[in-house]
């Protein structure tokens, strides 16, 4: 009775294509076209300016809060763009570039971190859950939608966001389990951004990636380098692909990082390095793509103005187009929870609509 290492048939694999100076891994190129390598930069920049531009509108007062993907572009951007309008996408809330791919309007995102209930809409038809700020809790509805799809015969995919911080939540574990012994057509999106607010990854968890966690559950883990759009592009590709074919659910490890806040209620220099986000600033993913564009013909100087310009004009107007929009009574928030407002909540409420009525705002009914 010998002692041996036991082979497990799930796999955990590493996948990079570009790396930091632009250079492709020939062999590996999920090969996009010119017009949609040219959108997928147009995402990620979307992304970035929609990041800037919220952080200074929650600066001056006009927005609530806002959760920046600044750095984690590639990550989410590429991946989008690998689903089909008829499969489903499972959001966290730090994905803006997909957001737009899927139809929302800008403003509904403004609206989501505005703290208007319209904010919480997707689009009518989109195949898409709400944005989800509870960590983890996501991740049982997208197996959940898998597994539906599955008894229905529906030959479509569901893709789930969520960060390495959601891993350390039952959510997570519960998730995985069912996908892998229902063999569900999910894959498991985990970026991986080094940072669950202040708790650093090597505390988050012992497991030395989070990709390998999915060998427990009894189906594949890819990590990948998250910073590389044309490797989360292919790795997405492929994982939604085998999920279509039957082939089962997939946990990726996009690794990337935060670089700016984890809210614009954090200060991350309490807790982490100038020369750790230094260093991860050079593996910023859109100048990383955009020296690839350029090196193939794709971008000029002069299509990289134009886009900058056409992406600033529509972010401008989906600001103008919140702003106004947002003639939103305040007693709104007692509206939607319950058909009959418990007693203590209509107590708040009157409270609160006497507190209006001493600032000179009129509320609507
Ligand atoms: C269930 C739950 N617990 C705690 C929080 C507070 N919280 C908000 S974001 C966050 C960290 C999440 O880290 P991670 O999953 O890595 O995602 P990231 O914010 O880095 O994208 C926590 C603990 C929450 N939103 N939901």
């Amino acid at each position: 009775m010998p002692r041996k290492p036991i082979k497990t048939k799930p796999k955990v694999e590493y996948l990079s294509i570009l790396d930091e100076t632009g250079r492709i891994d020939e062999a590996l190129d999920p090969k996009l076209d010119a017009d949609r390598s040219l959108y997928l930069y147009r995402l990620m920049v979307i992304a970035r300016r929609m990041d800037e531009r919220c952080i200074n509108m929650q600066r001056q007062g006009r927005i609530g809060t806002y959760g920046p993907c600044r750095g984690q572009e590639a990550a989410h951007c590429a991946a989008t763009l690998v689903m089909e309008p008829e499969d489903w996408i499972v959001h966290a809330f730090r994905e803006p570039g997909s957001f737009y791919h899927r139809g929302w309007p800008l403003e509904t995102v403004l609206k989501f971190w505005g703290g208007y209930e319209e904010g919480c809409q997707p689009p009518a038809g989109a195949r898409d859950l709400p944005i989800s700020v509870p960590i983890g809790s996501q991740i049982p509805h997208a197996m959940g939608i898998a597994w539906a799809m599955k008894l229905r015969g529906d030959n479509h995919a569901v893709l789930c966001y969520f960060g390495e911080g959601a891993t350390s939540e039952g959510d997570f574990a519960e998730a995985m389990n069912f996908a892998g012994v229902y063999h569900l057509p999910v894959v498991f999106l985990c970026q991986n951004n080094q940072w669950a607010i202040s708790i650093p990854r090597e505390r988050q968890t012992a497991s030395e990636t989070i990709a390998q966690k999915a060998v427990a559950f009894g189906f594949d883990g890819l990590q990948l380098d998250g910073n590389d759009a044309l490797a989360v592009y292919a790795g997405t590709k492929e994982a939604v692909d085998k999920a279509k074919a039957g082939g089962g659910p997939t946990l990726i490890e996009a690794v990337t990082y935060r670089l700016g806040v984890h809210t614009t209620a954090d200060d991350p220099t309490k807790y982490r390095t100038g020369d750790e986000v230094e260093k991860w600033e050079k593996r910023d993913p859109i100048p990383r793509f955009e020296k690839y564009l350029v090196r193939r013909g794709v971008l000029t100087a002069r299509l990289k103005d134009e886009l900058e310009k056409d992406v600033l004009g529509e972010i401008a107007a989906a600001v103008e187009r919140f702003e106004a929009s947002r003639d939103v009574d305040p007693l709104d928030c007692f509206q939607y929870m319950y058909k009959e407002l418990p007693a203590e909540l209509v107590e708040q409420r009157e409270e609160f609509r006497a507190c209006l009525q001493r600032e000179g705002i009129k509320p609507a009914h």
